[in-house]
């Protein structure tokens, strides 16, 4: 088998570098490990950027996300039992969509099945052979027998503990990390949203978001301890955390339900450098990780396949390399600029075990300019609704 562009991974980046190619009309053959039941099984990030919403439409897949996407011009920030609203819209001009990373998922996978693009679901024990060479090569297993697939490029779309970034070797490579004491336990529930907005809440007891994937289901987080584990949360247990780290009026008004999913994710910043090597690319989570309280994953990983897909578009087509040549350092220019807006929000909003003294009044008094001066919701806005590619 031939084909010039592998993509390891049907994730957001795996699925939507391969629709922007196919529609340029470059033939490219997907690998993923799980089943599409697995895949959209995972619930994960839920806002969406103005440029991501606009990659999705260059890939011809956002008549969903058009009509049923929620549309959000403001977030809000609760501290010391007070909201503080910050007007997106009014300071930087643009708004997020909320539209759930399995919706994504969904339309993307449906718009792959619609056009025949090949795609091989349980995939087994990919590997990469010949990255730096000229005659790049992958191999797997599906239903017992091996396969071998020749290339010209690779595209490395599995995530952060896929085989593609650990197929480069260590000295190619330079990695920048850094994990946080804690993660996030997050219950998605059929009851109506506690707030039209995201509210964003520091609490004495610990972080807690609440978010939403529709005007009828909730997505609430709370800060937990790393060594938390999820049996030991029951639903009440849960709600009772997440009011209590609340203003008055949100737990007053909060609406309860069973939980539909519960999970913990461990938060951490992760960037490798380069994103490239010889003829394999890495592309989203594979190659960064940020904490999701900037609700940058998602949206990096679109912006990632977006520059991929021009550089391969103009050298399988018009055979400039150029783009390609460019496309690390394109891409790490944005990431490292996500990459500090998600440790800032994360350091401002969260409960650091080991803090002192000094740490808490520097974090206290951030919060409490931020609520003070325009320039600074300004500078957050212009962050959260996404720098411009
Ligand atoms: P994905 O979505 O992880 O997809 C990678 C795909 O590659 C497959 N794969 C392999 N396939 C073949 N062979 C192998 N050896 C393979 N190894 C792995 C996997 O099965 C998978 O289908 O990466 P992608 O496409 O780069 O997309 C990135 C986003 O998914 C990610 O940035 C965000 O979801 C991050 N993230 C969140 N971001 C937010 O903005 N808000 C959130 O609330 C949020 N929650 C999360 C998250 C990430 C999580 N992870 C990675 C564990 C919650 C979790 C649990
Ligand atoms: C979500 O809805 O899952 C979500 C929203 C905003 C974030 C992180 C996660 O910052």
């Amino acid at each position: 088998m031939r084909t010039p562009v592998v993509i390891i991974g049907a994730g957001p980046a795996g699925l939507l570098l391969g629709q922007l190619l196919s529609r340029a009309g470059i033939d490219n053959i997907l690998l993923e490990r799980r089943s599409p039941d697995h895949v959209l099984g995972r619930i994960r990030a839920g806002i969406l950027e103005a440029v991501t919403v606009e990659a999705l439409e260059r890939a011809g897949v956002a008549a969903r996300l058009r009509a049923e996407g929620l549309p959000h011009h403001g977030i809000e920030l609760s501290y010391a039992g007070e909201r503080h609203r910050i007007d997106l819209q009014a300071l930087s001009g643009r708004h997020v969509v909320v539209y759930g990373q399995t919706e994504v998922t969904r339309d993307l996978m449906a718009a792959r099945h619609a056009d025949g693009t090949p795609t091989v679901y349980e995939a087994e024990g990919v590997s990469l052979h010949d990255c730096d060479g000229s005659a790049p090569m992958v191999r797997y297993r599906k239903d017992g027998v091996t396969h071998e697939i020749a290339c010209d490029y690779i595209a490395g779309c599995d995530g952060y503990h896929g085989v593609s970034r650990a197929s480069v070797p260590a000295s190619a490579t330079r990695l920048f990390e850094r994990v946080y004491p804690f993660g996030w336990l997050g219950v998605l529930a059929e009851t109506p949203p506690v707030a039209d907005e995201l509210i964003y809440a520091s609490h004495a007891r610990g972080f807690a978001l609440c978010s939403m994937r529709s005007r009828t289901r909730s997505r609430y987080y709370v800060q937990v301890p790393s060594s938390e584990n999820v049996d030991d949360w029951s639903d009440a247990r849960f709600w009772d955390e997440l009011r209590s780290r609340l203003d008055p009026h949100a737990a007053q008004t909060l609406v309860t339900g069973p939980s539909i999913e519960k999970s913990i994710a461990p938060l951490r910043s992760f960037v490798c450098e380069p994103m490239r090597f010889g003829r394999l690319f890495l592309a989203g989570d594979a190659a960064h990780i940020v904490p999701p309280t900037g609700a940058k994953g998602l949206n990096l990983a679109a912006s990632d396949v977006l520059y991929l897909s021009e550089g391969l578009i103009a050298q399988c087509r018009h055979g400039n390399a150029s783009l390609l040549d460019a496309y690390s350092e394109r891409c790490l220019r944005r990431v490292w600029k996500a990459e500090r807006f998600s440790w800032w929000m994360t350091s401002l909003l969260h409960r650091f075990p080991d803090a002192d003294a000094f740490s808490a009044r520097i974090q206290q008094t951030e919060l409490e300019y931020l609520m003070s001066s325009e320039a600074a919701c300004r500078a957050l806005a212009e962050n959260y609704v996404g720098l411009p590619h």
